[in-house]
């Protein structure tokens, strides 16, 4: 076996002192499974390996005909019908005996990394007594790699998954595949959704033997596996003059190429598609409309079970910004809305939030709660691409959580993002939500150690959204460090309050952007505002901000009530989001009664001075930190507070000059 030159993050199981012997766990006892199913073999090798480490005595699987069942001492791992597909029972059924139950393998396995992850924690077993399936049907992870190796707003070495136009599966697949399978992801597309060169033939049978064993690794894990497509492949791949999705040899091509692509790899769950963006052909290049595209290959891919996910990322990339009108927030909703109804039942539309682009701040999709028949899926970004990018801390799971309850009004209860995408709201089974990852071939996966807890976090809370951005973090640590209580509390701070610090020292009140356009990183305050992005913040010498109200844009007007009104009106408009919406003057008093520049100088001073307190805060525990991990946070943690300083100095004297006003605490503006 080649040596791992890669940590195992949060399951890295330790010797644990549990509150009583739980020495009876190492006896296993399997009924109603058969040991050689993929899931079952990796569960008990998971066992092996976890309970191994944590209690210190290796445990053995007895068959169950032994005790028919009814053993009175040890793990039971037992089917139950009843249970939901994806979830289990846990219960303390004796004092030397737990039981597990559920009613498939994947349950089998979520319900054993739930019960490593109590013993990890040192949690009571007394009478754990859980039962619990996933909320989202879909938990997935996109990862924008590229063939040849390098990662689309990765920052966290090169991809794992390619390398010179080739596909690498090795060890690592699988540690990756039990990673995140521990925290309940079942999908993950593994290439770019831009898809280009060698990438476009992901579907022939060039790449079928890799893809094929990586899809079985991935689903003894119970992670299906997806593809990115080209929606111009007829034309690239096939030769054809066009890729109309209603022209009857477009249709015949896709025919053939989905029957060869789920011959050679049948455990495939389907594409992820985004057309008409960015460049990237669709129909609208055909005079077809979103759905037009989207259920073409919905049909083709019917029989083999397969889904489309089709990304509602579409808007104008190349505006003018003269042009006060068209603006880029409104364009999913205007793109899609009108569509409800028409996407077939295998579509599932995938919503980027926010509206413009993973911004530290911006509001809810109104495609959510816009549309009643229609499946989907929310995309946040755990990358950190305009949060960041893994250099600055900003643990995003608050973000997350703040998107998932909001309510939409779309009915009177049942309402929020969360009962949406779980299914709840319409009753529909397509539904769910992904992040862009935040992984690479670094030995930490994600550049930043403290960077883990985004992607621990991301699949906790798909799993069950009522989890606690204070709860998740907690998790994560204590299975990820050995610390006392007191070094765990900093660490719990940085993370809870970086999302905070991030949004103070960069672009204020939801506006957004002010970022380099080159890499995305540091500031650039009008890098974007003249460009053809649809991305402006429209300062003057008197205010700044984007009239999105009735009498700018229209936007708020895509929300139900009473979200419209309550975003029309500047009072009623939740502050962290006031330049979102309003066109705002300087010298307006904000609630906390300090005038808006006033608010923009001290967020800024703020967020710098707390950037410096998170690395004081981390240097006061490095006693108790792993040797390499201090080092290599305190080295990121340095970036950050120059880039605050940066952002600070940059955005602090643009106001200062574009306004003219002063400081009312008399600082040096730089
Ligand atoms: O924010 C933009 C990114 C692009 C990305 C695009 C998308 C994958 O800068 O790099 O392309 O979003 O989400 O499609």
């Amino acid at each position: 076996m080649e040596k791992k030159t890669w940590t195992q993050l949060w399951l890295d199981y330790k010797k644990t002192k549990t509150s009583e012997d739980l020495s009876f766990l190492t006896e296993i006892i399997l009924h109603g499974f058969s040991e050689g199913h993929p899931v079952i073999q990796n569960t008990l090798s998971e066992l092996q390996l976890g309970i191994g480490k944590i209690l210190g005595a290796e445990p053995a699987v007895k068959p169950a005909d032994e005790c028919e069942g009814k053993a009175d001492r040890g793990l039971v791992i037992i089917k139950d019908e009843e249970l939901p597909e994806e979830g289990y029972k846990l219960k303390r059924t004796g004092q030397e005996s737990v039981m597990l139950s559920a009613s498939t393998e994947k349950g089998v396995l979520y319900g054993t990394f739930c019960l490593l992850r109590k013993l990890s924690l040192a949690e009571d077993l007394e009478d754990p007594d859980i039962c619990t399936a996933p909320e989202n049907p879909l938990r997935m992870l996109n990862h924008w790699d590229n063939m040849d190796g390098s990662i689309e707003r990765g920052y966290s070495g090169r991809s794992f998954f390619f390398n010179n136009g080739e596909i690498i599966v090795n060890e690592r697949t699988r540690d990756y595949a039990r990673l995140i399978a521990s925290i309940g992801i079942n999908a993950v597309v593994i290439n770019n959704v831009n898809v280009f060169g060698e990438a476009t033939e992901l579907i022939t049978g060039r790449y079928a033997e890799p893809l094929r064993k990586m899809s079985e690794i991935f689903a003894g894990y119970g992670i299906r596996l997806f593809l990115s497509l080209n929606f111009a492949s007829p034309i690239e791949l096939g030769n054809l003059p066009s890729c109309d999705p209603l022209d009857p040899s477009v249709i015949r091509w896709w025919e053939e190429q989905m029957r060869t692509v789920f011959d050679n790899i049948p455990n495939l769950g389907g594409f992820l598609v985004k057309a008409d963006s960015e460049g990237r052909p669709g129909p609208f290049t055909y005079g077809r409309n979103q759905a037009e595209g989207a259920n073409m290959l919905a049909k083709v891919i019917k029989p083999y079970g397969g889904l489309v996910i089709w990304r509602c990322f579409v808007y104008n990339c190349r505006q003018d910004w003269r042009d006060r009108k068209t603006d880029r927030a409104r364009a999913g909703y205007d793109n899609f809305h009108e569509m409800d109804g028409q996407f077939d039942e295998n579509v599932i539309l995938q919503i980027k939030n926010g509206p413009m682009d993973f911004q530290i701040r911006e509001p809810v999709s109104p495609l959510f709660g816009g549309m009643l028949h229609t499946n989907e899926m929310l995309e946040v970004q755990i990358a950190q691409e305009y949060t960041g990018q893994q250099i600055d801390l900003c643990y995003l799971i608050p973000m997350f959580k703040e998107i998932l309850s909001f309510r939409t009004y779309v009915k009177e209860q049942e309402d929020t993002v969360a009962d949406i995408i779980s299914g709840r709201t319409f009753g529909n089974r397509n539904t769910g939500i992904a992040t862009v990852a935040n992984t690479g071939d670094d030995s930490n996966w994600t550049g930043h150690d403290l960077a883990a807890a985004n992607l621990y976090g991301f699949g906790r809370l798909a799993w069950d959204m009522n989890l606690t951005p204070e709860e998740i973090a907690k998790e994560w640590i204590s299975q990820t460090y050995t610390l006392s209580p007191d070094a765990a509390k900093n660490v719990l701070w940085m993370l809870l309050h970086s999302r905070e610090i991030y949004e103070d020292y960069t672009s204020p009140l939801g506006i957004g952007w002010m970022v380099n356009p080159s890499n995305h990183y540091g500031p650039s305050v009008n890098g974007y505002e003249y460009d053809r992005w649809g991305t402006y913040h429209r300062a003057d010498h008197l205010g700044v901000g984007v009239d999105r109200t009735d009498k700018g844009t229209g936007y708020a007007q895509q929300y139900n009530e009473p979200n419209a009104s309550m975003y029309n009106d500047p009072q009623t408009c939740p502050e962290e989001l006031l330049l979102f919406f309003h066109r705002v003057l300087y010298r307006t008093r904000l609630k906390s009664g300090k005038t808006l520049i006033q608010h923009i100088y001290d967020s800024h001073f703020e967020g710098y001075e707390k950037a410096q307190e998170l690395k004081k805060r981390w240097e006061s525990i490095r006693d108790e930190l792993p040797e390499d991990v201090y080092p290599r946070v305190l080295e990121r943690l340095d970036r950050q507070i120059s880039n605050a300083r940066e952002w600070c100095d940059q955005v602090n004297s643009y106001f200062y000059r574009i306004s003219g006003i002063e400081d009312e605490k008399g600082r040096t503006i730089y």
